[in-house]
């Protein structure tokens, strides 16, 4: 089946500068459906277990600082093939290398720091993002409706 379900964070610089409503107005132009959504500031233990592959990497640590800074959206999303499409919406990772027109390379900009702020975060794998939705939506692990 290719009805799917992502893990879309719109991360603490997104909130900061005021572009959750850009980013998911984005998704729904697409035709995705905006599932569950809430507003948080992330604690350090589930950003742990979200970011497990990335334990002992440079930037690990900052990233961490950073994701826990301040209040970030939390969004599920629905609709076919939307973990490929998500990914395609935000862009390469690093802001200055993702294409115009993607949400990073559209918004994210480099700040010269030890982590890339880089606007949203969005599962890259089935397993991920079922992972992912259990660590931040403990109430929503159940099947697609
Ligand atoms: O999935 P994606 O967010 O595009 O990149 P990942 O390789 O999973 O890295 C997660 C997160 O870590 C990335 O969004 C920014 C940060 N990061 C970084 O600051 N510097 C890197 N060289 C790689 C990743
Ligand atoms: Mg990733």
């Amino acid at each position: 089946a290719s009805l799917e379900r992502t893990l879309v964070i719109v991360k603490p610089d997104g909130y900061a500068r005021g572009l959750t409503g850009e980013v998911l107005r984005r998704i729904e132009a697409k035709g995705y459906t905006l599932a569950a959504l809430h507003v948080t500031t992330p604690d350090r233990e589930r950003l742990a277990q979200h970011y497990a592959e990335h334990e002992g990497k440079p930037f690990y640590e900052p990233l961490v600082d950073f994701m826990a800074s301040g209040p970030a959206t939390f969004v599920i999303v629905e609709g076919h093939r939307a973990i490929e499409g998500f990914r395609a919406l935000a862009g390469a990772t690093d802001p200055t290398a993702a294409l115009p027109g993607t949400i990073r390379g559209d918004l994210g900009r480099d700040w010269g720091l030890k982590v890339q702020q880089n606007i949203v975060h969005g599962s890259d794998s089935t397993e991920s993002a079922e992972r992912e939705i259990g660590i931040w939506f403990p109430d929503e692990v159940s099947a697609l409706r």
